[in-house]
């Protein structure tokens, strides 16, 4: 018995990956996987110079097909939740691996690039920015802690000023359990397709997927285990706000 379980347990570090799921609006669940690109796989992308860091998809990682019907309709100012699981079918009651291994320590970003249309766009060549980060804080604990003890919900603001039209927001969380030397570093990311109305003029800063990370970047290359880390440099740009 005890040999299964250990073998158990390996097998599930060894593919406890994780895909963000479902978008949430003001407390209000908009439904599983309506409006995000989810990929047919939960690994994760580790070459942060490949298109499949932009938005997952591509080889083993490729986006479920036919690309969501749905925008999810929000306003500038709402109270948004993204929902991670271990798979697109499970729950943490019945998986310790859901929504990701717990040993997966890392940050969890959210940025949005504005398109003309979320429905059909392409995502090369998009213009992102950063409208949420959370790392590791001052005890140690780190944001996958924080979401898996919340059953995978990140909650985030959308800010106020930001443009009325459409947008991708791409979810991110990064897991560092490898990430002593590159590629090692775990991305895992999905993009949702939203509709924002009641926004204002500001035109943030913008960096571009691939090329915000660098391999040799403190947020992707990193020591998880030893020496016990005091800080923790998030990679990408720096939050937007209004
Ligand atoms: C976005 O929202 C506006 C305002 O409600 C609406 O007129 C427009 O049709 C929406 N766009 C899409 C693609 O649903
Ligand atoms: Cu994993």
């Amino acid at each position: 018995m005890k040999i299964v379980l250990v073998t158990c347990s390996l097998l599930t570090a060894a593919s406890a990956h994780t895909i963000f799921t479902q978008l949430w609006v003001n407390g209000v669940a908009q439904g599983h996987t309506k409006g995000i690109r989810v990929p047919t796989y939960d690994g994760p992308i580790t070459d942060v110079t490949s298109e499949n860091v932009i938005c997952n998809g591509g080889g083993i990682n490729a986006l479920r097909t036919p690309l969501p019907k749905d925008i999810i309709n929000v306003k500038a100012g709402d109270k948004l939740t993204a929902e991670w699981h271990h798979t697109l079918e499970s729950k943490p009651e019945t998986d310790k691996s859901d929504p990701i291994d717990p040993g997966h320590l890392g940050p969890i970003m959210v940025y949005l690039a504005k398109v003309d249309d979320a429905l059909t766009t392409k995502l090369t060549g998009l213009k992102w920015f950063k409208i949420y980060e959370d790392g590791m804080d001052a005890n140690g604990e780190w944001a996958v802690t924080r979401l898996y003890n919340k059953k995978g919900l990140v909650d985030f603001p959308l800010p106020p000023c930001i443009q009325s039209g459409q947008y991708l927001l791409r979810a991110e969380l990064i897991a560092l359990h490898g990430a002593g030397s590159y590629p090692g570093a775990q991305l895992y990311m999905e993009c949702a397709q939203i509709n924002v109305t009641g926004g204002g003029s500001a035109s943030p800063a913008t960096v571009s997927f691939p090329g915000a990370y660098k391999g040799a970047d403190p947020g992707i290359k990193f020591q998880l285990y030893w020496p016990k880390p005091t800080s923790y440099k998030i990679p990408g740009p720096p939050v937007f706000t209004c």
